[in-house]
Parts: C-alpha cells; structure tokens; sequence
C-alpha cells in the first residue's frame, strides 16, 4: 500500500492530496495513510504537510540501482564495472568474493542495504537500506604493502572533496578513517589488503557515507550524523558516488604519477586534529599529546608531554 500513498502522490505533484482523498482511492483508513506517509518520510521522501490542504510530495530521487550509479560515472571513470545489490551481508566480503574469483582493478560494489556492515577490529557498522552509500572500491595499485594505508587517506579527501561539491557544507577528516561534520562521525572507511608475502595483489576500500538518514538511534545518536541532518536536503546518492568517483579517479592517478606528496596537503587542508590534544588507542596502548599532523608517508606524528614524538600507524583518536 505504501507503494500506492507514493504513486499517488506522484501523480499529483503539482499540488496537495488530502488525507481523506487518499484514503477514498486506496480503500483505506486515513490513519494507514498518515503511517505510510510517516514510512515514506523515513526513507528519505520529501513530502510536506498543510493542514488544511493535505500532503505534496516535493522531490523524488530515483532509487539507487546500477543503471542510475553507471549513469553517473563520470568517463575516464577508474570504475566500469558496478555490481549492485539491494541488500547484502557487507560490501566488503562481496568484494573480497570477486578478488578470489579473479575480478580486477577498477571494479565497485554498492548495496542499497548491509546486513552486517563492518568496521574496524570486527566493529559494526550501520547500514540501514534507501539511507547511505555503502560501497567497496576494488583497486590493484602498483605500491609497496606499507604505503597501502595512504589510500584510505586519498580516499578521505576523495570523499570530502565530493561532498562540500554537492553540499557545500565544511568536512574535516580525523585520522585516519573518519568523516566529520559539526564533530560527528557521516563517513567511515575501511581499507583491507590482499597479499602475498612480499607483494600487494588488491586493496579494496570501503566506503560508508550517512546521507538522508532524518536520525540515528542508540547508540549512534550522539555520535552520528548525514548530510540530511546537516543539511536539511536529501541528495540522489548515486549522483554523490558518481561524485566520489570523480574525485578518487582523479586523486589516484596523481597519487601513481606523484606519490603521497600530492595528497599530504590535500589532507592537511581537512584535518581536524592538527594541533589538538589527542589521545591515540593503539592495540597495545594509549597515548596522550598534541597532533603534529602526518609525514610524508601519511603516518600520524604524537608529541607526548615529555616531548616525544610517536609514529602512530594504527588506532583510534579522541580529540579532546
Ligand atoms: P570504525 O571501526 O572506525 O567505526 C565503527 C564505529 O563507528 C562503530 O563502532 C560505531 O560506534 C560507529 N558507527 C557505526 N555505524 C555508523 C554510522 N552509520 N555512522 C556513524 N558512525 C557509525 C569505520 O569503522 C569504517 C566503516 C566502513 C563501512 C563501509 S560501508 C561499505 C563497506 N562494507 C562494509 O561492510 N564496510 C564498509
């Protein structure tokens, strides 16, 4: 029945539909209507209420489908080849599926929904369908094992760079992963490696971006956000993953041409922690200091109050 709230509200767009008049057409009380609606809202439709003249449906975003993110691709696009699913475990191991059975560089999986999207250290991460891009880039780059964890700080400024395009709102990156708008976490990347012992063979980079979710709920309510709820738009997100791609596209050829030296002031320029008091949660301990920013190989530098300066290569930061 959803589907008909929405297909009437289609066909009426120009102007508002009661309630009432809903109701009479689809042979329902005015209640189901009011809890469609609700639905409707909840994945990301944007339709406005007058109390005396009933409920316009503003704007529609086609759903996320393979059609529309290859229609978005920009031409020189890294990526050709989209495999989309409309729900899925996790982006991830359905990348790390195609490694195995032999797909190569350049392909990307998206799924409008995660089942068991993951994080860092078997951390989980939220992926609830019609909400956000949840996708995993696979790529076959030609560097040295160690320099592998450099892509997930192009793919921050990739990423950054898409959403203030389309946004215009102000992103910052906290090394090395996350995404923050007004100081909560939108985006959250994820980068394994496939190798054998002495060669990197694949990098497949995961990519979780908060788009027109209206709220989080426990236990991400306060540390969460989407470019809706800073925004107050909703966005077509294969348009954004088209957007992403462009960036990453363009960043990942300069990075092969350049080395990170082109990408550290890009960073630089986004980084929230420059200069603050941090505390880095490596597995084996916690530091305390002041964030000196990276060095050239992108590994974040920690001055402790004795004045030591840490090379920290793995962990979690809070900013204090
Ligand atoms: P992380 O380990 O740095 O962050 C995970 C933590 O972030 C969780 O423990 C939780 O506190 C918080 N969190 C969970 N979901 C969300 C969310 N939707 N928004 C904000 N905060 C959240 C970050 O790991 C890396 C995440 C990569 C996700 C992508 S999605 C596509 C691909 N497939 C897949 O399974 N993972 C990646």
């Amino acid at each position: 029945m959803k589907g008909q709230v929405l297909k009437l509200l289609r066909e009426h767009n120009t102007t508002f539909l009661s309630g009432e008049k809903m109701s009479q057409v689809i042979g329902c009380s005015r209640t189901a209507i009011w809890k469609h609606i609700d639905a409707l809202r909840k994945e990301g439709y944007d339709i406005v209420a007058s109390q005396n003249k009933g409920y316009q449906l503003r704007e529609t975003y086609p759903m996320l489908s393979e059609h529309e993110i290859l229609s978005y691709l920009p031409n020189d696009s890294l990526f050709t080849n989209v495999i989309f699913y409309r729900s899925i475990n996790s982006t991830q191991m359905a990348a790390q599926k195609q490694v195995s059975d032999g797909m190569t560089h350049g392909t990307l999986v998206v799924a409008d929904e995660q089942t068991n999207g993951k994080g860092r250290l078997g951390r989980t991460w939220h992926s609830e369908k019609d909400s956000g891009v949840w996708m995993s880039l696979i790529v076959k780059p030609d560097i040295a094992f160690e320099q592998a964890p450099q892509l997930t700080l192009l793919t921050a400024v990739s990423v950054t760079r898409a959403i203030e395009k389309l946004s215009k709102v102000n992103v910052t990156i906290k090394w090395p992963n996350d995404l923050l708008i007004n100081g909560k976490k939108v985006c959250g990347i994820l980068t394994e490696m496939q190798a054998d012992t002495d060669r990197l063979l694949s990098v497949i980079i995961g990519i979780g971006l908060n788009v027109n979710h209206k709220q989080f709920s426990d236990p991400l309510t306060d540390i969460a956000t989407s470019l809706f709820i800073e925004t107050g738009k909703t966005y077509d997100r294969s348009q954004l993953i088209g957007g992403i791609l462009d960036e990453f596209t363009k960043l990942y050829q300069l990075y092969l041409d350049d080395g990170f030296a082109i990408i550290k002031p890009l960073w630089e320029a986004h980084a929230s922690s420059t200069g603050k008091k941090i505390s880095a949660r490596t597995a084996t301990t916690v530091i305390e200091g002041i964030a000196l920013g990276i060095d050239n190989e992108g590994v974040l530098l920690l001055e402790d109050e004795a004045g030591k300066v840490h090379k920290i290569y793995s962990a979690d930061i809070d900013l204090h």
